[in-house]
């Protein structure tokens, strides 16, 4: 497959047509290699997500491929360090440290991860891997940290895990609210084709704790209070229904448990909002009138929604607000989740989750895993496997011994750090698949060089469920190898052949084995991409629900879910919520940006703070602070601004030296797991003014 790969690349030196490796937008790139390095990027014309846009991102931040800290030859620890290793050397120590961990404690006592930066044919192979070659169903991916309340909630009320429809809808609606998503940030070609359709008229509300570019083309910014999303969507419901705005027809013929969602609403008239909010009860009037009486609307959001602890009721309550109101199912009224990475929606598609197979389809569906069996010639676990943060805790419980992390690098990404290194430190064998050294690959035990978007074969689905394809504009470095490479030929190592040659084969595989994707083939795939499902003929489905939902009776549910407290709140000793987000230079763990000319842009972070909380606290622009919260300590500069409200803070998470998530804690989503970045109770002094110790934490836990 290497081979197959440098063939491809060498053919093809003038354009290769790809598609972007950093953000769900899913922006189709042209891509001009010379002499086996990028020269370039240009956008493509008819990218169905970017009609011939791109970001910096995308278009700019390819010279991290070339860099000279890119890993090039498999490493083994020796002592302190690593030492290079031949591959055969690598994959013989992971399967005799594999084997002796399975015979000791059997198979659930090794888990992997899958990348969501990686490809469909990648995430597949390592899903396989994990559940046949080691025979676990602990397997997940960074959606865990992201969207699967989204995913949940979609699930639970529609029936598929995935946005209603596609970007188009943002052109074709008349009204959006924007709830907890900083589109023009982190997913920039999508913030201007919501900033371009609100110049056109589009009535655009902003729902954000912070005025983010975007409120300054909003009809109405509504700013509220951290963790309180559900009280803001019941209160908007709640106008709906007294006003008379419910569309009567739809709630009756396409939906079930509405006279439930509407005796819990009258607990939420819009002065009671206010009070839990902080948003001022006309402006939910406002808001509420805007989406219910445009003849198209769409729901947009983001993490300021799911990464908190009542997320995934958030998202059902959403889909609630567009049922009763009857915006689904058709051009210009869609429920957009803005999902992150470039292919978290694929690889959580594959089944690179600890319940579920390709499709969303439970390991404990007897039917479906004797497909599996079949198909793969090996007995398969019908047990749920483990999420990611309960991997750290069965690791520090010394339960769980092993864990194979391919392309994530959790003790810089993942909440609270030190419990995440301690996990990692109690680990008797970890693997690490990636593309640089990163904080994870610090407690490796073997470190495979693998390859980035720009140097393999396969297939991304965006946000819009569209699946595009990726090929190899340049080789591999050094010894490097494709993931899929790695991951098929690793399985061989321990037992389990695939008999999947190439990325092509195992879209092959994945289309006989999954419902949604049974027509995909790469040929058809072309320079659009297909939404799926897609049916036997090649029909795809850019809009969901057109006529049913997804469910055996083919309504859609309501669910009747109050609004409950975040689990941190601002105290006398914690007197101030942190928020974390997104900045546009950086890319998540920044492994790549940082190593691309965007570090010139922003060489590092900052935390955000109102004017009046600096002047209380004696900060001058500028001035070096500590952060303290429940769970941990970092020192920041701050820079004033108004655009964050009082009593709040924001920062970001791309720098690895400034360790944001030492502060984040162990709250999780109710239903997912997903952790509550986005609401941290903290404490900000000036460094002069700051306890420099840990005394003062002991004493918080
Ligand atoms: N440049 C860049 N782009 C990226 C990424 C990146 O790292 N850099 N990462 C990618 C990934 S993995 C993801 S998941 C996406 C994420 O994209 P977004 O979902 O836009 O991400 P965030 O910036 O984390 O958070 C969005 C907003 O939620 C708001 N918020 C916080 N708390 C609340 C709340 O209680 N209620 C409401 N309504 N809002 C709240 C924050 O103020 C913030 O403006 O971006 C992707 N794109
Ligand atoms: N405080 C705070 N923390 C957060 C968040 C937040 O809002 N606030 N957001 C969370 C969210 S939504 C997410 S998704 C996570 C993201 O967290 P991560 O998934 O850890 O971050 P990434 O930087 O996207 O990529 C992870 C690794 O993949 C490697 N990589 C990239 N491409 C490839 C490839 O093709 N193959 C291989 N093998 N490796 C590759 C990169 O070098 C990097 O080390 O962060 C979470 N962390
Ligand atoms: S918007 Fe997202 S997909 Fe498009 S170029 Fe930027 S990072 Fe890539
Ligand atoms: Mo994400």
């Amino acid at each position: 497959m290497v081979q197959g790969n440098k063939a491809m690349s060498k053919a093809t030196e003038s354009t290769v047509s790809t598609t972007c490796g950093y953000c769900g937008v899913g922006c189709r790139l042209e891509v001009h290699p010379e002499n086996g390095v990028i020269a370039s990027i240009s956008p493509a014309m008819d990218g169905p997500a970017n009609k011939g846009h791109t970001c910096l991102k995308g278009r700019f931040a390819h010279q991290f491929t070339r860099s000279d800290e890119r890993l090039t030859t498999p490493l083994i620890r020796e002592g302190d360090g690593f030492r290079e290793a031949t591959w055969d050397e690598a994959f013989e120590r992971i399967v005799s440290e594999f084997t002796r961990i399975k015979s000791d404690h059997g198979p659930d006592a090794i888990a992997g991860l899958a990348s969501s930066r990686a490809t469909n044919e990648d995430c597949w192979a390592m899903q396989r891997l994990m559940r046949a070659a080691v025979g676990t169903n602990n397997i997940d991916n960074c959606s865990r940290v992201c969207h699967s309340p989204t995913s949940f909630a979609l699930r639970r009320c529609f029936g598929y895990s995935g946005a209603s429809g596609t970007f188009n809808d943002i052109e074709a609606a008349d009204a959006a609210i924007l709830i907890g998503a900083n589109a023009t940030d982190g997913h920039p070609v999508v913030g201007a084709r919501i900033k371009q359709a609100a110049i056109n008229g589009m009535k655009l509300v902003t729902v954000d704790p912070r005025r983010i570019e975007l409120a300054d083309y909003a009809e109405l910014h509504c700013s509220m209070r951290p963790g309180t999303n559900a009280a803001v969507i019941l209160g908007l419901a709640n106008v709906v229904m007294t006003e008379g705005l419910t569309d009567e027809k739809f709630i009756a013929e396409r939906t079930e448990g509405y006279e439930e969602f509407a005796a819990l609403l009258a607990e939420y008239p819009p002065e009671e909002v206010e009070r839990i909010t902080g948003i001022p009860a006309d402006d939910i009037r406002t808001t509420a009138r805007i989406y219910a009486t445009a003849e198209n609307a769409c729901l947009i959001w983001g993490l300021g929604v799911t990464e908190q602890r009542y997320g995934s009721e958030v998202v059902q309550l959403m889909c609630g607000l567009a049922m009763m109101t009857g915006k689904v199912g058709r051009l210009g009224s869609a429920l957009l989740p803005l999902r992150g990475q470039n292919n978290v929606q694929g690889s959580s598609d594959m089944g690179a989750l600890p319940d579920t197979y390709s499709g969303y389809r439970p390991v404990s569906d007897e039917a479906v895993a004797t497909m599996f069996e079949e198909r793969w010639g090996v007995g398969l676990s019908r047990e749920k496997g483990l999420t990611i943060p309960k991997m750290f805790d069965a690791a520090v419980a010394g339960e769980l011994k092993s864990m194979f992390i391919f392309g994530e690098d959790v003790a810089q990404t993942d909440p609270n750090t030190t419990h995440v290194i301690h996990a990692l430190e109690s680990l008797e064998f970890l693997v690490c698949q990636d593309i640089f050294m990163t904080e994870t690959t610090k407690y490796a035990d073997v470190i495979l060089p693998a390859s980035a978007f720009l140097e393999k074969e396969g297939t991304f689905i965006n946000a819009e469920r569209r699946i595009q394809h990726v090929a190899a504009a340049i080789d591999p470095p050094g010894d490097a190898r494709t993931d899929f490479e790695i991951l098929t030929s690793l399985s061989a190592a321990l037992g389990h052949e695939m008999n999947l040659a190439t990325p092509e084969a195992a879209m092959e595989e994945i289309a006989a084995l999954t419902p949604e994707f049974t027509g995909v083939t790469y040929e058809r795939l072309g320079r659009e991409g297909l939404c799926w499902p897609v049916e036997a003929d090649g029909s795809d489905a850019p809009i969901l629900y057109e006529e049913k939902f997804h469910h055996p009776n083919g309504l859609g549910s309501f669910n009747a879910l109050p609004y409950r407290e975040p689990g941190e709140v601002a105290d006398e000793e914690f007197p101030l919520i942190l928020i974390t987000g997104r900045r546009l230079q950086h890319y998540n763990a920044g492994t790549m940006t940082r190593r691309t000319r965007n570090i010139e842009l922003m060489e590092s972070d900052w935390l955000e703070i109102h004017p009046e909380d600096a002047e209380r606290l004696w900060i001058n622009e500028g001035d070096l602070v500590a952060v303290r919260s429940h769970h941990g300590r970092i020192e920041i500069p701050v820079r004033i601004t108004d655009r964050i409200e009082k009593g709040n803070v924001f920062t970001a998470f791309h720098f690895p030296e400034l360790r944001t998530n030492l502060l984040v804690g162990d709250s999780v989503e109710v239903n997912t797991g997903c952790p509550e970045y986005k609401v941290v109770a903290v404490d900000v002094r000036a460094m002069s003014e700051a306890p420099s110790d840990t005394p003062a934490l002991v004493a918080a836990d």
